[in-house]
């Protein structure tokens, strides 16, 4: 799976955890070695090698954490292999969930007539437009074609399959085509305590062409895409890819360097609207969703501190 991951065959904050939270679950159930100890161990290299295959999305890290919280407790081999299993069920229905609702709340959002701006391949973001659509809502949307992986085109598939009214454009067309946008939908790699949003590179430029049209611009993320560890000074790796995603070696003269990160950063003040399964939040009430899931000891968080 974690090969899966790197290669990008499996990909977006959602999918990742799933999968990563999946893989654990898998993991525990095909165990057949005899101690606890090892089981613990062996768990824990299993962890590392998934959660270094997509450095930044935190909800990979949440995926696998809530599988493997209750591991320190168990008193037995089986109860540890039990609770692993149990624990990705339960992240498989909450996340699921997690997306229904959210489509549902960020669908309100929409008015009739709306023209909406999406970037990169968000299943969150995409749930909103597709759940509008369905309600009649009678849209139209602009989607990225999101260099250099593309994936422009898989958001653009899947919204015409949904009947959805869809104009694929090219990233450098994002501020011409704000004039015509009402409302902006993206997903969220990564939420920091503070309410800034890491997410597909090139997002922070779709937030400074909303703000200079006076375009809302709406973040549609689960809570388990939010990074508690920031609270305590994490910082969010922002991954860098293969120079060859962007051009071939072959193609450029001797000495031209590349630089492909993946990700960027859009400071809280570009954001409207965090859309979580919880409700609608502004990006200064992330701090303390935070702080309530650090409380409650979710994501494994009481371990890690
Ligand atoms: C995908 C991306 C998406 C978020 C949220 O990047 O940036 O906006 O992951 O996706 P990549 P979702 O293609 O590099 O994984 O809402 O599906 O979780």
């Amino acid at each position: 799976m974690a090969s899966e991951i790197r290669s990008m065959k499996v990909r977006g904050a959602g999918r990742i955890a799933r999968a990563g939270a999946a893989a654990m679950g898998k993991f525990a159930e095909n165990y057949r070695g005899r101690s606890l100890e090892d089981f613990r161990k062996d768990l824990g290299t299993a962890a590392d090698i998934l959660l270094e295959s997509r450095p930044t999305a935190v909800s990979l890290r949440n995926g696998v954490q809530t599988c493997v919280k209750d591991v320190c407790g168990a008193s037995s081999l089986d109860e540890a292999k039990n609770s692993v299993v149990q624990n990705a069920r339960l992240f498989a229905e909450s996340s699921s969930k997690a997306a229904e609702f959210i489509a549902k709340i960020g669908a309100r959002q929409v008015c009739s007539g709306d023209v909406l701006l999406t970037h990169c391949n968000s299943a969150a973001a995409l749930g909103v437009i597709k759940e509008a659509n369905a309600q009649g809502k009678n849209i139209r949307v602009y989607a990225t074609e999101s260099r250099p992986w593309r994936q422009g085109l898989l958001t653009v598939r899947e919204l015409s399959e949904a009947g959805v009214d869809v104009t694929l454009i090219v990233d450098s067309a994002v501020r011409s085509v704000m004039k015509k946008t009402d409302r902006v939908f993206v997903g969220a790699d990564t939420v920091v305590s503070n309410g800034d949003l890491v997410n597909k590179i090139g997002t922070s430029q779709l937030a400074l062409a909303a703000d200079e049209a006076g375009v809302p611009f709406n973040v549609c993320a689960e809570t388990y895409k939010f990074s508690p560890m920031t609270v305590f000074g994490d910082t969010v790796a922002i991954e860098e890819r293969d120079c060859g995603e962007i051009a071939d070696k072959e193609l450029l003269p001797e000495g031209v360097k590349v630089y492909n990160p993946v990700f960027d950063t859009t400071p809280a003040k570009y954001i409207d609207a965090i859309i979580t399964e919880l409700g609608i939040i502004s990006p200064g009430s992330v701090y303390d969703v935070m702080m309530r899931q650090i409380g409650d000891g979710i994501f494994g968080m009481r371990d890690r501190l």
